[in-house]
C-alpha cells in the first residue's frame, strides 16, 4: 500500500485574517475528463480566540450570498465548551468550527497537488448549511456530477443535501434529501432496476439499534423511500459502535465495492475510526456478499497524523478513484479531522481482506431469545 500526506491546514488560507484553519479533511474525489483528479475538501476554520464573556459562533445569517455573521453566546447560556461543540443550557449545540469546501486539482496519478483554489468553491447558504457544510461525496451519473453533503443548521440539524453540476464549478442546489439526523449519504453511479440508489446513515435518539448503513431508492434523486438497514455494527468488532459509508460504491466484476468507516468505542469516550470494505450484490445491493473480518479492518489510524489531531484516532475515507491500471484504487481520507491523505490499494488486497457473509453470522448478531415460543 502506497500512501502520502497530501494536504494540511498550513496549505490553506483562512477566509478572514482573524480566522485560523483547523483542518482540511474528508474530501470528495472524481476524475475529470482531462484525467486529473478534482477534490472538494472540507476546510474547518474558526475565529482566533473568543471573548472573555462569550463565544462567537459563525453563522450564515443573511439571505444575501457569501455573508457570515456571528451568534455571540454569553457564557451564562453555556453548559459546556468542548473542542468540537458548544453545549447550551437550552439543550441545543453549536459548532466550534465553520466548514466549507475548497477545490483542489491533483495530478493524473492522484499523488501530487497541482492547484489549490483558495476561494471557497461551495459554502453553506441561508437555509442550507447555516452552520456550515461538511463531508462531500461525488458521483457521476450520466454526464452530470452529483454532490451529497452534510448541511448543518439551527432549523434542520444535521441533514444531507444534494447539488448537481456539469463542470464541477457551478452548482445547482437541489435541496435536502435525507432529513436529520442523517450523514454519509452516497449515490450509486447508475440506476438499479430502474431506480436511483443511495446509502445513508440515520441516527436516532432511541438506540434500539446502533447507527447502521441503510439503502434507499428514488425515481428522481429527490424523493427517497423503501428504506432498509443493510450493514450493521458487529459486537466486539473494530466497528462495534457505529458505521457509515465512505466514498460512493464502485462497480467491480465481483460486485459493488463499498469502503466504509466503522467506529470502535472503548470505555466511556475513546473512539477509533477505521476503514473496512464490503461487497454488495450487483443486481441487489441489499445483499452483502462479503465484508472485512470483525478483527481486521482494511486499515486503522496508524500514521502520526491519523493518531493525533483535532479528533484523535480517525481515518475517514470519502473519495475513491479507480487507478489508470484498473487494478488499484486511490482512496482519499481525512486524518484525525486535521489533514487529507491518499492511499493506493490493490483491489486484490481489498478482496483478500474480506470474508464471505454467511446467514449464521447475521443470525449471531441478533438478540438471543429464551427459546420458549408461544402462539398468540
Ligand atoms: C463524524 C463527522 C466527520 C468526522 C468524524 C470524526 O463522523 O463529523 O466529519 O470526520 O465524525 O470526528
Amino acid at each position: 500500500m502506497e500512501d502520502k500526506l497530501l494536504l494540511t491546514p498550513k496549505n490553506i488560507n483562512p477566509t478572514f485574517d482573524d480566522w485560523e484553519v483547523k483542518g482540511i479533511l474528508n474530501p470528495a474525489a472524481i476524475r475529470m475528463p482531462n484525467g486529473k483528479i478534482c477534490l472538494y475538501a472540507r476546510v474547518a476554520e474558526a475565529p482566533i480566540g473568543h471573548g472573555l464573556k462569550s463565544v462567537s459562533c459563525p453563522v450564515i445569517a443573511s439571505q444575501k450570498k457569501n455573508k457570515i455573521d456571528f451568534e455571540n453566546i454569553h457564557n451564562l447560556r453555556i453548559l459546556k465548551k468542548g473542542r468540537r461543540f458548544v453545549y447550551l443550557k437550552e439543550g441545543t449545540f453549536r459548532l466550534t468550527t465553520f466548514s466549507h469546501f475548497k477545490k483542489i486539482i491533483l495530478s493524473k496519478d492522484g499523488f501530487n497537488v497541482e492547484k489549490i483554489i483558495q476561494k471557497p468553491a461551495f459554502t453553506g447558504i441561508y437555509n442550507d448549511g447555516d452552520y456550515g457544510v461538511e463531508d462531500a461525496r461525488f458521483t457521476k451519473i450520466g454526464d452530470k456530477y452529483y454532490m451529497t453533503y452534510v448541511a448543518v443548521s439551527y432549523n434542520e440539524g444535521v441533514s444531507t443535501s444534494l447539488a448537481v453540476s456539469k463542470n464541477l464549478s457551478s452548482w445547482k442546489r437541489l435541496g435536502l434529501i435525507f432529513r436529520e439526523q442523517n450523514k454519509d449519504v452516497v449515490l450509486f453511479p447508475q440506476k438499479i432496476r430502474d431506480k436511483y440508489v443511495a446509502l445513508h446513515r440515520p441516527e436516532g435518539n432511541f438506540e434500539f439499534s446502533k447507527p447502521s448503513i441503510w439503502i434507499s431508492y428514488s425515481p428522481d434523486l429527490i424523493y427517497w423511500g423503501k428504506d432498509k438497514s443493510i450493514l450493521r455494527p458487529r459486537k466486539g468488532a473494530w466497528e462495534d459502535y457505529k458505521l457509515g459509508a465512505g466514498p460512493p460504491p464502485i462497480k467491480t466484476k465481483k460486485g459493488w465495492l463499498l469502503i466504509y468507516h466503522g467506529i470502535k468505542k472503548e470505555g466511556r469516550k475513546k473512539l477509533t475510526y477505521s476503514a473496512g470494505a464490503a461487497l454488495l450484490d450487483i443486481r441487489n445491493p441489499e445483499k452483502i456478499l462479503a465484508r472485512s473480518p470483525r478483527d481486521c479492518p482494511l486499515f486503522r489510524p496508524t500514521k502520526p497524523y491519523e493518531k493525533r489531531g483535532f479528533v484523535n484516532r480517525v481515518v475517514f475515507p470519502s473519495g475513491i478513484i479507480l487507478d489508470k491500471d484498473k487494478k488499484h484504487i486511490l482512496l482519499y481520507s481525512g486524518g484525525a479531522d486535521d489533514v487529507t491523505s491518499v492511499r493506493k490499494i490493490a483491489l486484490k488486497d481489498i478482496f483478500n481482506n474480506m470474508e464471505p457473509v454467511r446467514k449464521k453470522d447475521i443470525k449471531a448478531e441478533q438478540p438471543k431469545v429464551a427459546g420458549k415460543e408461544r402462539k398468540y
